[in-house]
């Protein structure tokens, strides 16, 4: 395929520009830069531009500065729901619209923000379009999703495989080989843009479902009176056929308790109803309610009501490891121990601008009931021995994360999700 954009990715004479410098477009930024490509960087965040152009690249706000004459435009924007779990396309229209001002023939734009399938084509093609340039012939479309794990020490940008569809052959075969420019892993070729922006939704619905299933499990086995981490890490013995997935005080985090909501979305235009996966969201955003009923039962127990004790919230973001704090449950529980007229002391490390303290023992100090959200380094090391310190009497252990056989024997009241 004799392509100027092909003699240009084998020649490193390729201008990239990523619209979207946060933690996906950054990282994959540096990427390229490191493979000694041409690379740009626009955001219309100031403070996001000012951290890469600190670290040594070119970006900017202004987009004349940085996306004229580039032969490829990679988007990297944020693709949340709304309030009503509706898709919110508006960032990635908004950088399609800044590209039609640029694009020339022969560029490539590649989506790698997660959209439900259809909305390539249906959405972000036709701003494309207004440059007066027909995608798939004057330029080429193709998607590849991000796979950024924020946080995960052993696979980042540069090892992780990806998958891509462009909206014709040519369209595939160029981004096809972009990547393999770039990365160090393999890429695999769709057969269609749809079915790479339908590749990460199953992804990560597959895995909201997952942890549906061990949430519920969780509160049936607290009836029962099993303990379902030994259960489940014991079923994880077993070296085929099982995946685990733990229960939790809820599902955080703009991948998995998001993009189930894209695909119901989309297949709802076609009259097809996900039932599971709309079950699977319920039960998922049933669980921070779920914790808080363990506080109301653990304070009970002790002859306490949730109105006037003094409970301490440990852990704001969404996931341990991350100061990511976006769909995290710590916000519900939060806002229903206040209204049950709770008085909250919170900490989270990597959240201290949103803590009420500013270190752990602040956080136990005068409390009744300690409440682990978030699964930390930090709060996973706490020895009982600080707890009895501080005369706990209840610790909720919402991520399943402290040694449940060793508080009990220390007289604190241990309630975990399913154990
Ligand atoms: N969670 C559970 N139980 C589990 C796993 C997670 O309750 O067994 C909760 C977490 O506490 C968190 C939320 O779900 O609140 C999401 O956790 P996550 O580990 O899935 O982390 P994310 O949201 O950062 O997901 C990313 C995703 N990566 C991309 O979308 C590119 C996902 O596909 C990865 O599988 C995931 O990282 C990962 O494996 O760490």
């Amino acid at each position: 395929m004799n392509n100027v954009f092909l003699k240009k990715i084998e020649t490193k004479k390729l201008k990239i520009g990523i619209i979207g410098l946060g933690y996906v477009g950054f990282p994959l930024l540096e990427l390229i830069h490191s493979k000694k490509i041409d690379v740009y960087g626009f955001d219309l965040d100031k403070k996001k531009v000012d951290d890469v152009v600190e670290k040594g690249y070119t970006a900017s706000t202004n987009a004349n500065e940085v996306l004229k004459n580039v032969d490829c435009f990679i988007i990297c924007v944020p693709t949340p729901v709304d309030i009503n779990h509706q898709p919110d396309l508006s960032y990635a229209e908004s950088a399609c619209e800044t590209i039609s001002k640029f694009l020339i023939k022969n560029n490539l734009v590649v989506l790698e923000s997660t959209v439900s399938p259809g909305s390539t084509e249906e959405i972000m093609m036709p701003i494309l379009e207004k440059s007066d340039l027909k995608a798939g012939e004057d330029f080429y479309v193709s998607h590849c999703p991000e796979r950024i794990d924020p946080g995960n020490k052993k696979w980042n940008v540069s090892n992780i495989p990806r998958v891509v569809g462009g909206i014709n052959q040519i369209s595939t075969e160029l981004a096809f080989n972009l990547y393999n420019q770039i990365i160090d892993a393999n890429v695999m070729k769709l057969s269609s843009l749809k079915n790479a922006e339908a590749t990460k939704i199953v992804e990560n619905t597959f895995r909201d479902v997952n942890i549906a299933f061990v949430n519920e499990l969780a509160k049936s086995f607290d009836k029962i009176g099993i303990d379902i981490k030994e259960v489940i890490d014991a079923a994880s013995t077993k070296p085929f056929g099982f995946m685990a997935h733990y229960p939790g005080c809820g599902v955080g985090g703009h991948c998995i308790a998001v993009d189930p909501y894209y695909l119901i979305e989309k297949a709802e235009k076609t009259g097809f109803n996900h039932r599971f996966l709309k079950l699977a969201r319920e039960i998922n955003n049933s669980m921070p309610k779920y914790t808080v009923k363990k506080v109301i039962e653990g304070l009970n127990d002790i002859g306490k009501s949730v109105k006037n004790s003094n409970i301490s919230i440990l852990g704001l973001s969404y996931k341990g490891g991350v100061s990511d704090i976006r769909e995290s449950p710590s916000f519900i529980i939060i806002e229903e121990l206040k209204r049950l007229g709770a008085s909250l002391k919170i900490f989270d490390p990597y959240v201290l601008d949103k803590s009420t303290v500013k270190n752990l023992n602040e956080a136990l100090k005068n409390s009744d009931c300690v409440v682990i959200v978030t699964n930390h380094q930090e709060f996973k090391k706490i020895p009982v021995e600080k707890f009895k310190k501080y005369l706990i009497k209840v610790v909720i252990d919402g991520r399943n994360i402290l040694n449940k056989d060793k508080i009990i024997k220390s007289g604190i009241i241990y309630k975990g999700i399913g154990r």
